[in-house]
């Protein structure tokens, strides 16, 4: 029998690739790996749970309703990095402000705890997407400035899709390698090592009900696209979308809209983490004109369009 990889002895074996002090990766990573397991545990049987189903009755900054697991998820993840100690703070999605552990740890983390909540209630794929970056600040506690760098200053980035198997995927800027849990031992192993996106796709994945919405230009690609008789697939789970699309060749936009010009996804834990793994895996991510980890934030829940996925699609897109 071939010998089983675990993403613990992975890390352990590449740490060497990560520009700071050796264990630190692997400690930082532990913090996903552990709340990965427990959130994939909720979230596979939250069609059982009467307590984690549903809406918990509050908003969220932007205003849209969190749904219970969303709130279970960003408890969990948030304790974890605290317990850790090399995180000194956190952005989220399911906060408005950043949470502060005042603990001088070196490393700031943004994540969308629970990504595509709104498929949460319907069995469908939903995600966790996070990037870690290095404090620019010193002393105990984190600053703003710390958040605002641009995406190209990320020390990692991942997601966990918590799908028909729970994969976590990650990314140091050496290639992307994706990791399989065996509910079995609860271990993930090594999957998908040296993932590489295909340099083209027949895969098109937007959200078509804001047809009427969209700038000419966006219209005309996505009529080039059924011109061209590819695939429209869209789960309305970015971390989902984006991972078949990064298996199987293809491209996820999410344009500006009249009414919402910088479309809905967040650059900071949706956007720069995502386009830090599929620039690795060979793609391309913009927001239509800009590469996405150039872009420098002034906000933490700032959004921005995304087109993201295969070179020769994201590039024919930016040509429209
Ligand atoms: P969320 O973070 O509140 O779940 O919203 C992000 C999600 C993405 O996962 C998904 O691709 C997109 O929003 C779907 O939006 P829409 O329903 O407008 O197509
Ligand atoms: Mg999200």
């Amino acid at each position: 029998m071939a010998k089983v990889k675990t993403l613990a002895e992975f890390i352990v074996e590449r740490q060497h690739e990560f520009t700071y002090a050796t264990g630190e990766l692997s400690q930082l990573l532990t913090s996903f790996r552990l709340a990965g397991k427990m959130v994939n545990r909720e979230v596979n049987k939250a069609g059982l749970a009467e307590d984690i189903l549903g809406a918990q009755g509050s908003e969220n900054v932007q205003g849209e309703q969190q749904q219970k697991l969303d709130v279970y998820a960003n408890d969990l993840f948030i304790r974890m990095l605290r317990n850790q100690g090399m995180v000194c703070a956190v952005a989220s999605e399911e906060n408005d402000d950043v949470v502060h552990f005042d603990n001088g740890g070196k490393y700031v983390v943004t994540m969308d705890p629970l990504d595509g909540s709104s498929n949460i209630d319907v069995n469908v794929s939903i995600g966790t997407i996070f990037s870690i970056y290095r404090r620019v600040s010193t002393g105990p506690s984190a600053t703003l400035e710390d958040f605002m760098q641009p995406g190209t200053a990320q020390v990692a980035a991942g997601y966990l899709i918590y799908g028909s198997s729970t994969m976590l995927v990650y990314t140091t800027g050496h290639g992307v390698n994706g990791f399989t849990l065996d509910p079995s031992i609860g271990t993930f192993c090594l999957s998908h090592p040296n993932m590489t996106t295909p340099p083209d796709g027949s895969i098109y994945s937007v959200n078509e009900g804001n047809w009427h919405e969209f700038a000419p230009d966006v219209r005309a690609y996505i009529e080039d696209c059924k011109k061209r008789k590819m695939s429209a697939r869209y789960i309305g789970s970015l971390v989902a979308d984006v991972h078949r699309n990064l298996l199987k060749g293809g491209i996820y936009l999410y344009p500006g809209t009249q009414k919402a010009p910088k479309g809905k996804l967040r650059l900071l834990y949706e956007a720069n983490p995502l386009a830090m793994i599929v620039e690795q895996a060979g793609g391309m991510a913009t927001d239509g004109t800009t590469r996405i980890l150039e872009i420098t934030p002034s906000a933490l829940h700032q959004r921005t369009p995304l087109y993201i996925g295969s070179r020769a699609m994201v590039e024919q897109a930016m040509k429209r």
